[in-house]
């Protein structure tokens, strides 16, 4: 029975129907026993599988293709009208074109199948920030993923009006050659076929809540950012949030959940995570900067999650949880990645489905980008305000990357319009989290470069935008690097909870209670000003981090004008030099 009146979805239902000609249609009310029962349905076709229950209460485990095990960029679109709108770092291709393209693929893709008709909202059902979407699925698992992802069911589906977002999903071959990852942001459409892997099919995450909704913000006056919403709370209880853009794979979700160290905890300092990928920000009535996670989970990077380097985010993935593409322990029936423990298991499963042995095996266990699908409130440092609909007042805006040499570990912008041009020169190494090459140095603005749905320019100038209503209320801008690395290799900033120590001078400096140090880049930390107490990092180590090659630099600076001159002439006014004084 569809959960809702509204004639357009009701139109778009049909329609989309017609074309992937599904067997059944059963809409997804979000309620316990209809999920159960699709967990059980997964479970009995392979789909999933149900783990220990003792020691994994409610967990499961899915493997992906093989060839399907990350966002595919090259195969992502944004069809609006004009080709120059999409700008130079977006794939684009008429509408009517790409329709026509995706009518063929889709013409038939669920014979025989089940189309779930998921409601669900992205932000608290019913506030003001909140937005409605539909995703229509072929696939169990996108159900079960967008249940713990988002606000699913009869709820949402009561907000549903003409304005909500059209999203569709058909696994179809799973063909890599017709994978289509496709946005029609003036149509508020997500069409995506032939894969199974979450950033592509989880069409409330990147494809909503960051392409469409970057769109929608420019053109409506707020933000959709790539960013982590976090509060720290300072001794006198203070609790003052930031909010950090980082690549995918670059350690939003790591610092989002925090664990002080303990001289710090001693002391009383904490943090609360609001959210750790997502942030839709926009300007309160106080004339502040408001940040809120229109999100209700994590969708986390496995490798790596310990007990020492996130045990919020392990303790998050102790029920309730869907693992995807992690070795799978036969033992005692549980999970196991690289970097869990020191103890691989000798009788497991690895991504690919394969026998393996942890052992004795010189692969992987797990994906590089496998994944956990955590609900946001097992997290045990989830913020008492992740539910609060106005969201939290933002003091500090973040950028950082993987620089192994060239970004000093923290800077800070001298002032909104030079914060927005350190955002736009952002880069990083990359990583798993995308198909291709991982390693090379690429330029990735604000985070934003797979996921901002229109011209990157003309996102640069409503940051420009967005600063001018802010005013002298705009959130202070830094930049931090917890990835330099000494001429062997290793990281020189232990990272993890050690972060906290930059995030404590971050926050000094939003309120005016530190001096800092002019620098060609702009004001950095006097090293004495850093607190390495229990750090094991020296103080020599600490002058290193903060040190700015100028030669380096200056390489830096030509780098960003060419990356500059693709985006003409819609790059907003000031030239890059005038930020630097190299
Ligand atoms: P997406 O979910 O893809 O957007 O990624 P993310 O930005 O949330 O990254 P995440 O926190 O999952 O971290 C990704 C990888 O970076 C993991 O392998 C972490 O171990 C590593 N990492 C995170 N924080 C740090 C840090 O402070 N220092 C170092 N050296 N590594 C880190
Ligand atoms: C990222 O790649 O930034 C992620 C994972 O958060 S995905 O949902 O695949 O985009
Ligand atoms: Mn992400």
């Amino acid at each position: 029975m569809a959960l809702t009146n509204n004639q357009a979805v009701l139109d778009w239902i049909h329609e989309m129907a017609a074309m992937t000609q599904p067997e059944h249609i059963v809409w997804i009310d979000g309620s316990d026993a209809q999920l159960e029962e699709l967990r059980a349905q997964a479970c009995a076709t392979g789909e999933m599988e149900k783990l220990n229950q003792e020691k994994l209460p409610g967990c499961y485990l899915h493997r992906t293709a093989v060839n399907d095990v990350a966002r595919v960029e090259d195969r992502t679109f944004i069809c609006c009208r004009k080709q120059e709108d999409a700008g130079p770092t977006n794939n684009w291709m008429a509408p009517e074109e790409m329709y026509a393209r995706l009518r063929r693929l889709y013409t038939g893709a669920m014979k025989g199948r089940t189309m779930y008709v998921i409601p669900y909202s992205m932000g608290v059902v019913g506030s003001l920030f909140a937005k409605y979407g539909i995703e229509l699925t072929d696939s169990i698992y996108v159900v079960l993923n967008m249940a713990i992802m988002t606000r699913v069911g009869l709820a949402a589906a009561r907000q549903l009006e003409d304005d909500f977002v059209k999203g569709l999903h058909a696994t179809a071959d799973n063909d890599p050659e017709n994978r289509y990852i496709v946005h029609f942001p003036e149509d508020n459409t997500i069409m995506s076929v032939n894969s199974g892997y979450g950033g592509n099919v989880l069409l409330g995450k990147k494809c909503f809540a960051l392409r469409i909704a970057s769109y929608l913000g420019k053109n409506q006056g707020w933000m959709a950012e790539h960013m982590l919403i976090l509060g720290v709370e300072n001794p006198q209880g203070e609790v003052r949030y930031l909010a950090a853009a980082f690549p995918s794979a670059c350690g939003k979700t790591n610092l989002a959940m925090l664990i002080p160290p303990e001289h710090y905890r001693k002391m009383g300092w904490k943090v609360w995570c609001v959210g750790d990928d997502i942030a839709w920000l926009r300007v309160g009535p106080d004339g502040r900067l408001w940040a809120m996670n229109p999100e209700y989970g994590f969708f986390g990077v496995a490798p790596g999650t310990n007990e020492k380097s996130n045990p919020n985010a392990l303790q998050a993935t102790r029920k309730d949880t869907i693992f995807t593409n992690v070795a799978h322990n036969l033992d005692d029936n549980t999970v196991w990645w690289e970097g869990l423990d020191k103890n691989p298991p000798e009788h497991a499963v690895d991504w690919k489905g394969n026998p393996w042995n942890g052992k004795t095996s010189t692969e992987k266990g797990a994906h590089p980008n496998s994944r956990f699908t955590a609900p946001a409130k097992n997290c045990p440092c989830i913020s008492p305000e992740f539910e609060n609909p106005a969201g939290v007042p933002i003091s500090a805006l973040v950028f950082g990357g993987r620089r192994a040499k060239t970004a000093p570990l923290v800077y800070q912008s001298r002032d909104w319009e030079h914060g927005v041009f350190v955002g736009s020169i952002m880069a990083s190494e990359t990583t798993a989290a995308a198909t291709g090459d991982v390693g090379v140095v690429r330029r990735d603005p604000m985070a934003m470069l797979p996921f901002c749905g229109y011209h990157m320019a003309d996102y640069w100038r409503h940051w420009l935008d967005m600063g001018k209503v802010l005013g002298d209320k705009a959130p202070k801008i830094f930049n931090v690097n917890w990835f330099r690395t000494d001429d062997a290799g290793h990281f020189l900033w232990p990272g993890f909870g050690d972060n906290l120590r930059v995030l404590e001078w971050i926050m000094h400096r939003c309120f005016d209670e530190i001096e800092a140090v002019d620098t060609p880049i702009g004001f950095e930390p006097k090293a004495e000003d850093i607190d390495l107490e229990g750090s094991g990092v020296s103080l020599e180590t600490l002058k290193g981090l903060l040190s700015v090659d100028t030669t380096l630099w200056k390489e830096e600076a030509k780098e960003i004008s060419a990356f500059y001159q693709k985006f003409e002439p819609r790059v907003p006014a000031r030239s890059c030099q005038d930020f630097f004084a190299l």
